[in-house]
Order: C-alpha cells, then structure tokens, then sequence
C-alpha cells in the first residue's frame, strides 16, 4: 500500500501544475491533508468543469483537479472531514465513473449528450 501511495504520489507530480496547485495552494501533501485519484468516465472541459466545481462544494475538500486526456481526478481533501468513499460518491452523484463504481444513473442521464461515456475524450 505503502509503494502504490509513494507510486500516485509520483504520478501527481508528472502531471501538469493546473488550477489549484498553480493559485499557490500550500504543500500538496501538508499537514492535515491527503489525496486521492479517482479514474473518471469524464471526457471533456465541461465533464472537468462540472467535476470539479461539484468536488469544490463537498465537505472537507481543498482542491479537486481534473487531467481530462487522462480522465483522472485529483482530490487533495482533510482526512478528518471526509474519505475517499465519500469522495467517489460524489463523483458518482455528479454522473461520472469512479474508479470501479459506476455514475449514478439519474445523474447521468442529465449529461448533455457530449458528456456520455459513450464518446471518446475530446
Ligand atoms: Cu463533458
């Protein structure tokens, strides 16, 4: 566990320094915080626009970005206030794939036809 965390962490750091991480958020994995990734079915900037905005408004999260070509989601979140449970299901609730759970049906069936899983990212 302890390698695969070391591994994701890695990965954060390969990808590009966008949104939140660039507006001079403090250490990404400082005191109190944690981040998770979730593997979206996001394929487009309205999927990352949405994502990130309803991830914003969740309890305990600081910083939600997501890497559209790669359709991961970086959550940096307070341990204390919320899990990555909680954080998937708000991903779920928003209309999207997380990790191996699937969106919440009613939520995406709201998506704009450009959002469906169906399409290839773009
Ligand atoms: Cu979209």
């Amino acid at each position: 566990m302890k390698t695969l965390l070391s591994f994701l962490a890695a990965l954060c750091l390969l990808l590009p320094a966008s949104g939140a991480f660039a507006q001079g958020t403090p250490a990404k994995t400082g005191k109190g915080t944690a981040q998770v990734q979730v593997k979206t079915s996001a394929v487009c900037d309205m999927c990352k626009a949405r994502l990130e905005k309803s991830l914003a408004y969740e309890k305990g999260v600081q910083a939600a970005v997501l890497d559209v070509p790669s359709q991961m989601l970086t959550v940096t979140f307070r341990p204390d206030k919320t899990t990555p449970e909680a954080l998937r299901t708000a991903v779920q609730r928003t209309g999207y794939d997380a990790d191996t759970q699937p969106a919440d049906a009613r939520a995406y069936d709201r998506l704009p036809e450009c959002c469906k899983k169906t399409n290839a990212v773009h």
